[in-house]
């Protein structure tokens, strides 16, 4: 039976999935995983490429161990983070991570070369400062001469398909995430890059997810001792891929692709670009098939997993069960942060930041881990049903219920709360959204699924989905209404 490989690389974490199709569905097995571990060097934060490519090859080492001849591979990470490389095909540095300080009032800068409502009516891209535009703004502006020396730009997937195969190509999704593709034109928008002075043959040809783009290299083959393998440009933003496996039955229908970040949206057949969405900074980011994801990025269980490594940073050591468990048992809706506030953004220390905000609004900060954990939940859940009520008012659509997928649903506390919320169904699987999208669209490539909603209909039958019934309604509706008048949210 054939065996393909996803590679689906997080922020926190990497990991191999291998799909096979069998009578009873598919069925996935985890062949490797690894952490994926940014460095801090002087004032700069940089993702270790090469560890991670290096851990992709350790993942068709176990493959090869057991005896299994990879027949596809695809790779999909984290969007708007990219390498650069020079006239003769070399890495130029290491690639920066999003997070990286940089781009601290870039955003502003470029405003001033091209407004707002222009870059928007050219991309149909939120205004996240982390933007590829905004990343190169700032090269730019530092005179870097890793950009002065630059011959091409490949995204993070791209760079490493490019690492293994030899081949250059700038795949869909992924270029869309930038904010200097045109998604009316399908071109890379010659008068964006013109506005922050890059030039425009760093850009390759965009290819669409499900194309092939080349094999493995002759070297990559001989240094694993391995047959070569073909490699698929799949949805290689990670989100992408994550909403291609959400096994929604019905159409349209909400997800939130639900890990680092929490990515809350719909699926559309053609970007939404008018004053509403730009009103409220959505985004359309290229999906497969010839879809858009409108939707919007909430900071997610990112400052949890800060919160996390704060307390291990100063010796305690907390797994999230029991963080979990101490939550549930705090009292509850006795504080609330707006999780998208700017400050959440960078790495560092989260408590400090939360006392801060709750100080600023009136409350009283969170004490123990309990009362932090829960702060940082509710906050999560009060914050879906805003953004999901402007989904509903942006596409015209009311939604049953509420598709989570990705790492974030094992927390079956943020699922509960999530329901509680929104009013609405939590439908919650699979965990593993954005390898099991990977492994879709190369079966779709191959020919094994005829399209996408086939490929969904099968997801739906392969994987179990935990259902989640709203409770407490009138708890939440009363919270609802205080978290939004504490947030100053519109
Ligand atoms: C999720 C994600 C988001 C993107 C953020 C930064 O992993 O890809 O979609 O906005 O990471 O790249």
């Amino acid at each position: 039976m054939a065996s393909i490989l996803a590679y689906d690389l997080g922020a926190g974490s990497g990991r191999a999935l291998l799909g096979r199709l069998t009578d009873r569905g598919i069925v996935t097995e985890e062949l490797h995983r690894f952490p994926n571990e940014p460095v801090q060097v002087g004032s700069r934060l940089h993702w270790d490429i090469l560890r991670l490519l290096h851990e992709m090859k350790q993942a068709l080492l176990a493959a090869k161990h057991r005896g299994i001849a990879v027949q596809s591979l695809g790779i999909d990470s984290w969007a708007v983070d990219f390498g650069l490389l020079d006239g003769n095909g070399e890495l130029l540095g290491n690639p920066y991570h999003y997070r990286d300080a940089h781009t601290d009032g870039m955003m502003e800068q470029v405003f001033a070369d091209m407004p707002r409502r222009d870059i928007f009516a050219r991309t149909g891209i939120q205004f996240m400062p982390f933007n590829t535009i905004y990343q190169l703004a700032a090269m730019k502006r530092a005179g870097s001469p890793l950009l002065r020396e630059a011959k091409r730009l490949l995204m993070i997937p791209d760079l490493l398909r490019y690492f293994l195969t030899g081949e250059r190509h700038n795949e869909f999704s992924n270029a869309t995430t930038t904010q200097l593709f045109n998604p009316l034109t399908c071109q890379w928008d010659p008068e964006l890059l013109e506005r922050i002075g890059v030039s425009g043959s760093l850009f390759g040809p965009v290819v669409q997810p499900g194309t092939a783009v080349g094999q493995l290299l002759p070297s990559v083959v001989s240094e694993l001792g391995i047959a070569s393998v073909p490699v698929i440009a799949v949805a290689e933003h990670d989100t992408g891929s994550a909403v291609a496996a959400v096994p929604a039955a019905e159409h349209p229908f909400a997800y939130l692709s639900c890990g680092t970040w929490s990515l809350m949206g719909t699926e559309v057949d053609r970007p939404v670009m008018n004053e509403q969405a730009l009103g409220q900074n959505f985004t359309n980011e290229g999906g497969v098939c010839g879809t858009f994801r409108l939707l919007k990025n909430i900071m997610g269980l990112w400052i949890l997993q800060e919160t996390k490594r704060q307390w291990e940073r100063e010796g305690q050591s907390c797994p999230y069960p029991e963080l979990i468990a101490l939550a549930e048992r705090a009292p509850a809706f006795a504080a609330w942060i707006d999780p998208d506030d700017a400050r959440f953004m960078a790495p560092g220390p989260m408590l400090g930041r939360i006392a801060d905000y709750c100080r600023e609004t009136g409350q009283r900060p969170p004490e123990g881990r309990g009362e932090a954990v829960r702060c940082i939940l509710e906050s999560l859940a009060l914050k879906y049903r805003y953004v999901l009520e402007s989904i509903e008012r942006l596409s015209g659509n009311r939604f049953g219920g509420l598709h989570m997928v990705g790492g974030g649903i094992q927390n079956a506390l943020l699922c509960q709360w999530s329901a509680d919320a929104i009013g609405k169904p939590v439908w919650a699987g699979p965990a593993e959204g954005s390898a099991i999208g990977n492994l879709a669209v190369q079966w779709i490539a191959r020919g094994d699924f005829r399209d996408i909603r086939e490929a969904r209909s099968v997801i739906r039958e392969s994987f179990p989905v935990t259902v989640y019934e709203p409770q407490e309604r009138e708890a939440w509706e009363d919270a609802y209404g205080r978290f939004w008048r504490l947030t100053g949210l519109s």
